[in-house]
């Protein structure tokens, strides 16, 4: 169930590089946009890009608008390492400033909805009417979708970095050891370890090229346990507040009176995803009487769906709540309740 070979032609990849060539030759300068709270897909897809970008010897800087102390550690170390090499990382005041000009290209990565971008939307409308944006990404239309005329919204791959290794690769574009390292990154957030749910045979296929183009796996592995390995709270959570639901669904359970942020609950429940488990659920109070839920799943349980049930919301793999005027463990109590069979999506195998 999970070749989606046909829907994955090569075609429309060579359009993208093609667009973007067509496109690169009547600007100047190209900013490349990757979603708020860059995570490791829109980094490394964004790195891959400003490379390409820079062979053309265009001038070129990835806005980035968040500050730094909210993204994951791992993201952090990649900004630092490519600011270090003399990449270009521009606010959106610096692009106001200096590149919101009609002889500027803008590319989004890994969104192409205006509600996760740092841009006002004037400014994109500009863009759209010149034609001076494109747009890349691998998630489904949503309510705030740009409309503009170079958008590939590639919706059947895992991750906006799965998009531009097969880029990379069918048009014989050469990349470093370390520009296969963000690519990889990228691939194995999004396809959640490329497992079975997150990724396909041709996920697979991809992140193997990388490897065999010397994407360090093991850096890759470091980055994402930086989070982990650096914050007490997290380590807490999964060490000492783990309980089972049914052998298979992680719930960590904060303590009531301790205060956590929703960052560390979301990465929490994350990383109990490596253990074998089919769903994790991090409860813990934020302050102002508000208990927080982040919810992760592998695919064979609806986590949006449970979220639901407390007044959030999210995808299946991924979702969150917030509940007002309950403890953690009342949360914890309500969720086991809450966690019936039917919120299993399928066990045809
Ligand atoms: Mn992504």
């Amino acid at each position: 169930m999970c070749n989606m070979a046909n829907n994955l032609d090569d075609d429309r990849i060579k359009r993208l590089k093609q667009t973007i060539d067509k496109k690169l030759a009547e600007v100047s300068s190209v900013t490349i946009v990757p979603h708020k709270r860059v995570d490791f897909d829109a980094i490394g897809s964004a790195i891959a890009l400003y490379i390409l970008v820079l062979r053309q010897k265009k001038e070129v800087n990835i806005l980035i608008d968040d500050s730094t102390t909210t993204l994951d550690p791992g993201v952090q170390t990649i900004l630092k390492e490519i600011t270090t090499k003399g990449f270009n990382v521009i606010t959106y005041e610096d692009y106001k400033k200096k590149f919101d000009k009609d002889s500027n290209l803008l590319i989004l990565t890994d969104t192409s909805q205006q509600a996760l971008i740092p841009i006002e939307e004037d400014i994109i409308n500009k863009k759209i009417a010149s034609e001076k944006i494109i747009e890349i990404d691998h998630h489904p239309f949503g309510h705030t979708t740009i409309k503009a005329k170079d958008s590939f919204i590639f919706s059947e791959y895992s991750s906006a970095c799965e998009i531009i290794t097969k880029m990379l690769f069918l048009s014989r574009t050469k990349f470093s050891k370390e520009i296969a390292t963000y690519l990889y990154a990228g691939i194995w957030l999004d396809s959640n370890g490329l497992t079975k749910k997150g990724s396909n045979n041709e996920t697979h296929k991809w992140a193997g090229r990388l490897v065999e183009n010397n994407a360090d796996i093991d850096k890759v592995n470091d980055l994402f346990m930086e989070d982990y390995n650096n914050n007490q709270k997290i380590q807490d959570l999964v060490s000492n507040r783990m309980n089972m639901f049914s052998y298979t669904i992680a719930c960590l359970i904060g303590e009531d009176n301790k205060k956590y942020s929703c960052e560390d609950l979301a990465k929490a429940a994350d990383s109990c995803l490596k253990y074998r488990v089919d769903a994790s659920f991090a409860i813990g109070n934020i302050g102002n009487n508000i208990v927080s839920i982040s919810a992760r799943s592998k695919g064979n349980l609806n986590a949006g769906a449970i979220m639901e049930e407390f007044g959030g919301g999210g995808s299946i793999l991924s979702a969150a709540s917030k509940v007002k005027d309950e403890k953690p463990s009342e949360v914890g109590k309500r969720l086991l309740k809450t966690l019936k069979p039917n919120f299993y999506i399928d066990k045809e195998d």
